[in-house]
């Protein structure tokens, strides 16, 4: 047989194909299960022994100059339909693409890293807690037996007759200590926790239901109030990237003793009352105090041996202090315009 001349005819017929329908039909007729091409490889079967090697590899040229000629006519085809497809949709692909909008880190998680940073190169260590914590170690751990009045002051949202959404990140405290002492560790400590509170609040502009607030504990031999006030006024010189005027009185908080609230003059009003400190002159920013001996009880510390101090700050107190915020809920808020002001590219 000549395989020439077949092959000639079979190009043709792939070059006449108008459209890729017709291209499918000559493809089917010539590589289908019954198709030409193979029939004519097949045919070397029939030849004598000699002229079988000649025959098929002849045959086998044309079988692939078939399918070239195929793939070629599908791509001619293929670029055709996309090309008709733009032109149909007016659509430019030399145009750029549209820019991807890119996140910025929130502004409290921003002065958390801070605050984190700051207090690792003190010697700290970073400690966490569930958010949904027990009645025990909320209340009970801390000094804050079920008819204290200081339970009052936390308004709670509970989730059963045992479990509530933690109210503050003290209860860390506790179980800070007692993972320590639990495995024959012995202070020194030194723990920050950062976390997410809950209180069952009325939202205004400087309370929210949920909200922030970074923990501090400290244990170990000889620890003073010296050295609360050192490591309190460091913490916000830094943070506040300026000398705010602090002022530092009693507080009452059962898990301290003594307990003290530190505040900072208002920088919306300078000091002269407006309704941001609720006309006071100062912001309540850093309630704090020496550990109470029962807590380092609780924690499994001796007392007699061991004194500590901590302190639980509201993060996005000092988040508006820092940038001069003077509404908290703005930080719920999702609006893009307040978020993007703090453009920080994650790290
Ligand atoms: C406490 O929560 C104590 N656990 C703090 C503490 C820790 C005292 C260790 C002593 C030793 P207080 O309820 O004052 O205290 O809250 C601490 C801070 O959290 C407040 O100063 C405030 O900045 C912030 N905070 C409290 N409630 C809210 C709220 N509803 N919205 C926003 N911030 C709040």
């Amino acid at each position: 047989m000549d395989t020439t001349a077949k092959q000639e005819e079979w190009l043709a017929s792939i070059a006449a194909a108008a459209d890729a329908g017709a291209l499918a039909a000559v493809e089917k007729r010539l590589l289908g299960p019954k198709g030409e091409v193979l029939e004519l490889v097949r045919s070397v079967t029939a030849l004598p022994k000699d002229e079988r090697p000649a025959f098929g590899k002849a045959a086998n040229l044309v079988k692939q100059a078939v399918e070239a000629a195929l793939a070629a006519a599908r791509e001619r085809f293929a670029d055709s339909a996309l090309k008709s497809e733009l032109e149909a949709t007016d659509f430019d692909p030399t145009e750029p693409g549209p820019r991807r909008a890119r996140g910025t880190l929130h502004p409290i998680t921003i002065v958390q890293n801070e605050l984190v940073d700051l207090f690792r190169s003190m010697g700290f260590r970073e400690a966490d807690g569930p958010e949904v914590e027990s009645e025990y170690f909320n209340f009970d751990a801390l000094n804050i037996p079920g008819d204290h009045p200081a339970r009052e002051s936390q308004d709670t949202f509970w989730l059963d007759d045992d479990n509530l959404l933690r109210t503050h990140t003290s209860p860390v405290q506790v179980r800070t200590m007692l993972r320590l002492s639990k495995h024959g560790f012995e202070p020194p400590l030194r723990v920050i926790v950062p976390g997410r509170c809950f209180r069952s609040e009325t939202v205004d502009k400087t309370h929210e239901h949920t909200f922030y607030q970074m923990e501090g504990l400290v244990v170990d031999r000889g620890v003073s109030v010296a050295n609360l006030i050192h490591t309190m006024k460091t913490c916000l010189r830094v943070i506040l990237e300026r000398d705010l005027q602090v002022r530092l009185r009693p507080g009452f908080f059962p898990f301290v003793e003594p307990g003290f609230e530190l505040d900072v003059n208002c920088p919306f009003c300078a000091g002269k009352g407006c309704s941001v400190c609720k006309q006071s002159g100062w912001i309540e920013i850093l309630p704090c105090g020496m550990v109470h001996p029962h807590v380092l009880r609780e924690g499994g510390i001796d007392p007699e041996e061991f004194t500590g101090f901590a302190f639980g700050m509201g993060l996005q107190r000092v988040v508006m202090l820092r940038y001069g915020i003077d509404d908290i809920r703005q930080f719920m808020g999702g609006d893009l315009r307040f978020l993007q002001q703090f453009a920080e590219v994650p790290r």
